[in-house]
Order: structure tokens, then sequence, then C-alpha cells
């Protein structure tokens, strides 16, 4: 009395008397859920993962959080950004403007100019 079992998907053994874990290959990567399904899985991705497998990486950056002319570097599940020397804006979105003169450091009158990279000032004293 032998036999042979074609298992329907999912399940494995004589008499097809296992179901199978999906999840025994760990196929969910960057440190995903695996939830085993009958023939299938699903992966729970950590914030900042996307796809299947959780295999993409999500680019914060797109669209460019930072609406001026800071450079967007991408991040697990968040952005940084980059300002050049010359950029006069600060902020997580490169949105709140830099300016050493506000407020008022020069006294006696005097006007406030930043300098060309916006870290420094100076005062133009009155003659
Ligand atoms: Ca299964
Ligand atoms: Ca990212």
């Amino acid at each position: 009395n032998r036999f042979v079992c074609w298992c329907a998907a999912g399940y494995s053994g004589h008499r097809c008397e296992y179901e199978i874990n999906e999840c025994n290959r760990n196929p969910c990567q960057h440190g995903a859920t695996c939830i085993d399904q009958l023939g299938a899985y699903e992966c729970r991705c950590v914030p900042g993962y996307e796809g299947a497998q959780c295999e993409v990486d999500i680019n914060e950056c797109s669209p460019n959080p930072c609406y001026n002319i800071g450079l967007c570097k991408d991040l697990i599940n968040g952005f940084k950004y980059v300002m050049s020397a010359s950029a006069p804006y600060t902020g997580r979105t490169c949105t709140e403007k830099l300016d050493p003169c506000n407020p008022p450091k020069c006294r006696n009158g005097a006007t406030c100019r930043p300098t060309p990279n916006y870290m420094d000032y100076t005062c133009d004293c009155i003659p």
C-alpha cells in the first residue's frame, strides 16, 4: 500500500501533512517581520523600507525636502540636509533663513551686514 501524494502549494510531507513555513528561508530583509501564510509569506517592513522583501531603502529625499539650495542626503527612515558654505538657510528642511544680524548686534546705530557665508557679520559704523 504505497502511494505518493502530490502536495498542493504550501504543503509538504509524505501525506502533505506539513504546512511549509515560508519564513524559514528568512526572505524578509532589513529586520522586517515575516508572516507565514499558505504557500506564501508577508514581510512587515521596519520604517524606512518598502518592497515585497523590504529590500528597498525608501528615498526620503524624493521629493527633495530641502526647498532652498540645500543638498539632501538619504538616510534610513530619514534624511540629512547638506548646506553649501554660501547657503543662508538652515533647519531640517532648509527653510529657516540664517541671519547673523537678527537679533541686531551692532551698537550706536551701525548697520549690520552679514558676511558672504552668513556665518558672521560686520558693523558698518556711521562716519
Ligand atoms: Ca506557510
Ligand atoms: Ca532612506
